[in-house]
């Protein structure tokens, strides 16, 4: 199957469009950061940077950390950004840019998201991390792709159920995370959960400030949905995409998150930029343990 121009495009000098980035230039462990300044603040803990581009929010900076090599990729905000993410990652390594035919010698990367939440949980606090067990997707972008293999529908269900899910919004998706990922990332520091991932900031995470939303209570009864002591641990914007994509593509996720609100209680960190600089120290050396 020859990939036209038209569906992949590349850049003059054969690099990927979006991410200006050739396959030379990417490690095959690849941390995901939403803001493009956080790229900076994991790559200064590396020995040496090799490479670093930007396009529009993607910057990049490919490096060695403790001699593992490792690249840092800042995604933007949003679902929409991830999927431009890992389909033009998957394409550097498991499609043939030259003849445009996709490789049946496929290449698994592991990918590490290092972003900022809000808890949904009292007794998760802010300044502290979230493992995320699994994304609950509630922005829909997924449904663009055949799913079906990746989904947990007794999960989603409960879910649906529980919510009273309006039914003109995108159904509800449940996706796993990369186990062998979980274990090499997991402490006693981390806690554990669903993170759902909303397709905006305001109204979709459930923030009034002046347009009614479809259900103001949609916050409260996530935070009390319990499927079998699984709770949903946090919101934010990424996760659910990643962990679908990755899954989807035959790719290894994990999703760290640093908690700098509280939304069940009200609060915000005192020191976001503290918070978000332990996990980046943290995942840099639970990657190379
Ligand atoms: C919203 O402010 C952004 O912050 C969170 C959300 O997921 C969203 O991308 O993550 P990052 O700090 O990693 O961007």
């Amino acid at each position: 199957m020859l990939i036209k121009a038209s569906e992949l495009i590349l850049n003059p000098d054969g690099s990927v469009y979006h991410l200006n980035l050739k396959t030379e230039h990417v490690a095959t462990t690849i941390i995901l950061v939403g803001d493009q300044d956080r790229v900076q603040k994991v790559s200064k803990h590396f020995d040496s940077i090799e490479f670093e581009t930007q396009k529009r929010e993607f910057k990049t900076h490919t490096g060695t950390y403790k001699g593992k090599r490792l690249t840092v990729i800042s995604t933007g905000i949003g679902p929409d950004n991830i999927d431009i993410v890992l389909n033009e990652l998957d394409a550097l390594f498991n499609i043939d840019l030259e003849t445009r035919q996709p490789k049946s010698n496929l290449t698994s990367l592991e990918i590490i998201r290092v972003g900022t939440s809000g808890s949904l949980q009292a007794e998760i606090p802010v300044d502290s991390f979230v493992l995320s067990t699994y994304g609950l997707d509630l922005n829909g972008m997924l449904h663009s792709y055949q799913i079906d293999s990746i989904c947990n529908p007794n999960i989603e269900n409960a879910f649906i159920n529980h919510t009273n899910w309006y039914s003109k919004k995108s159904q509800p998706i449940v996706i796993k995370n990369s186990h062998s990922l979980e274990k090499k990332l997991e402490s006693a520091s981390t806690f554990k959960g669903l993170t759902a991932t909303a397709g905006g900031f305001y109204g979709p995470q459930g923030r009034v400030l002046r347009l009614a939303i479809q259900d103001e209570a949609l916050n409260h009864k996530m935070d009390t949905f319990n499927f079998n002591g699984l709770k949903i641990t946090n919101l934010e914007m990424e996760t659910s995409a990643i962990y679908g994509l990755s899954k989807l593509l035959g790719h290894h996720a994990v999703s760290l998150n640093a908690i700098i609100a509280n939304r069940a209680n009200g609060t915000f960190s005192k020191n976001p930029s503290q918070v978000v600089e332990n996990l980046i120290t943290y995942t840099l050396n639970k990657i190379i343990e």
